[in-house]
């Protein structure tokens, strides 16, 4: 198999606290999400809708054989993955094994699970795509110094990096560094809805300051990507070739009225979403918007550092599920201070609503995204998720919920607005991976919000195809020559 090969990536996405479980095996410490969804239970504190956390999840830890299957059978030629960091490095002894660099030991228990799971899809003609981190930080690195609040962490995250890269570097060709590091940021650290649950908030959090934590953080999620991603190109391409970059997430802001001002709030929003991480990243400064929000409450980069950070990623990486009608008259800095709804003027709604409240069902805002994207920052782009979680459908029985209509209608248009960017607008875009191959553990929201393509009963821990999965599966039959 040619794996340089530029094929469209068609396939699904999934995160390791999400679907693995088995949360000691293997040698796993805990992360930051195993201490957030198990509060003192004195306390009376739960962080997850219905209380449960990811330590059994989808067993997919166990089951890994039966999702690759799966996944073959839905046709996907790719599939994009977590590594659980406390699977990678040993965190066990604390201090105790740790080598000469200060640095803890890798653990070849976890390695050497990940390489057979990547033999396993290989030989099924799928492709792997990895990212290091989806939001499980060593519990070890939070309480040795505070996690990405401390710059510590970029030699740690470079570390943890390697480790993967030497492991999987003959075998994985596509590579993400960071998942979405606004919600880890925003979610972790300004609401403080996700793990560690910092925030400003006392109601919420004992610790954390929503005014600067976050921009922080952000900054040294930034860095610990650049870092590694330096290591990569050093190291690893020379070698064994192969790509990498970040993932972000992005909605994309669409003007509430025809006002020129309010065109300029767009882009405001744009700019604190999406451009927060993404200017560093293609072009080598925060945005100018920001700046001029937070004052110096947004960090420098010294001209090393920014050396590092500029041109950091080979392509884009975009998670993105809605859009939103923005104005001005907000107040929250996360957003660039722009007021968000699904409402137009004339009262009618965006879209399909969601079981989550932030998403609504929007194809033509995909496809401005997609344009904006291209026109902005120039790389070929890789939409590594993009799904939804139908309202109302976690109450039904199983028969019901894998005809899953509005998760069909949603991938309707999503894949049709891929299509219209690829061809009519000229964007290259190389893969498409929907959110998410099973239903599994939706961080705050636990068990009670179903995002997959296949219905999971938790009780039996069975995998039942949705009419969504056979959707995909024929859409990819059908276009498979036209994406390449
Ligand atoms: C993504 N928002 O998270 C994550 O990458 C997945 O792990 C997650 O399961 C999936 O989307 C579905 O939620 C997001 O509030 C969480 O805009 C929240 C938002 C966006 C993405």
């Amino acid at each position: 198999m040619d794996y340089s090969a530029q094929v469209f990536l068609f396939g699904y996405a999934t995160a390791a606290y999400q679907i693995e479980g088995s949360p000691s095996a293997l040698n796993r410490t805990p992360s930051i999400w195993d201490t957030f969804t198990h509060p003192d239970p004195a306390s009376g504190v739960k962080h997850t809708a219905d209380g449960l956390s990811g330590d059994v999840a989808t067993d997919s830890l166990n089951r890994w054989k039966e999702d690759i299957a799966l996944l073959k059978s839905y046709g996907a030629n790719s599939y994009r993955f977590s590594v659980s960091w406390t699977r990678i490095i040993d965190f066990t002894g604390e201090k105790k094994g740790k080598d000469a660099g200060g640095l803890d030991p890798p653990n070849e228990a976890g390695i050497k699970f990940y390489r057979e799971f990547l033999e396993e899809l290989i030989r099924n003609g799928i492709t792997p795509a990895i990212t290091l981190y989806h939001w499980d930080l060593p519990q070890a690195l939070e309480v040795r110094y505070g996690g990405w609040r401390d710059k510590r962490i970029v030699e740690d995250f470079a570390h943890f990096a390697k480790a993967c890269f030497n492991a999987f570097g003959d075998l994985v060709k596509h590579w993400i560094t960071l998942n979405e590091p606004w919600c880890v940021a925003v979610l972790g650290y300004g609401y403080g809805v996700f793990a560690p649950g910092r925030s400003s908030d006392r109601a919420k959090s004992p610790e954390g300051n929503s005014s600067t934590e976050p921009w922080i953080v952000a900054h040294n999620l930034i860095l610990s990507h650049a870092y590694a991603v330096k290591y990569f190109r050093e190291n690893i391409k020379p070698v064994h070739g192969g790509e990498i970059a970040v993932t972000l997430d992005s909605l994309w802001c669409i003007p509430y009225d025809d006002k020129p001002e309010t065109a300029q709030v767009a882009q405001r929003g744009m700019d604190a979403r999406l451009g927060w991480f993404a200017d560093p990243i293609y072009k080598g400064h925060y945005p100018a918007s920001l700046k001029a929000m937070l004052g110096n409450r947004l960090p420098d980069f010294s001209a090393e550092e920014i050396a590092v950070v500029k041109g950091s990623s080979d392509f884009f990486g975009l998670n993105t599920y809605t859009s939103n009608l923005v104005q001005e008259g907000g107040t929250e800095e996360f957003n660039g201070k722009i007021k968000t709804t699904f409402t137009r003027p004339d009262g009618t709604q965006l879209g399909t609503q969601a079981q989550v409240p932030w998403l609504q069902a929007y194809a033509p805002g995909f496809r401005s995204l997609l344009n904006y994207l291209w026109k902005t920052y120039n790389k070929p782009i890789y939409v590594t998720e993009n799904g939804f979680a139908a309202k109302g459908d976690v109450a039904l029985p199983r028969e019901e919920a894998v005809h899953d209509t509005d998760r069909v209608e949603y991938y309707r248009g999503y894949t049709s607005a891929i299509l219209e960017a690829i061809h009519q607008d000229g964007v290259p875009v190389k893969s498409y991976f929907a959110w998410s191959l099973l239903d599994n553990f939706e961080w705050a929201e636990g068990y009670t919000v179903r995002f997959g393509v296949t219905y999971v009963d938790y009780e039996t821990q069975k995998r039942y195809p949705k009419d969504s999965a056979r959707f995909l599966k024929k859409w990819y039959e059908d276009h498979r020559q036209v994406p390449e």
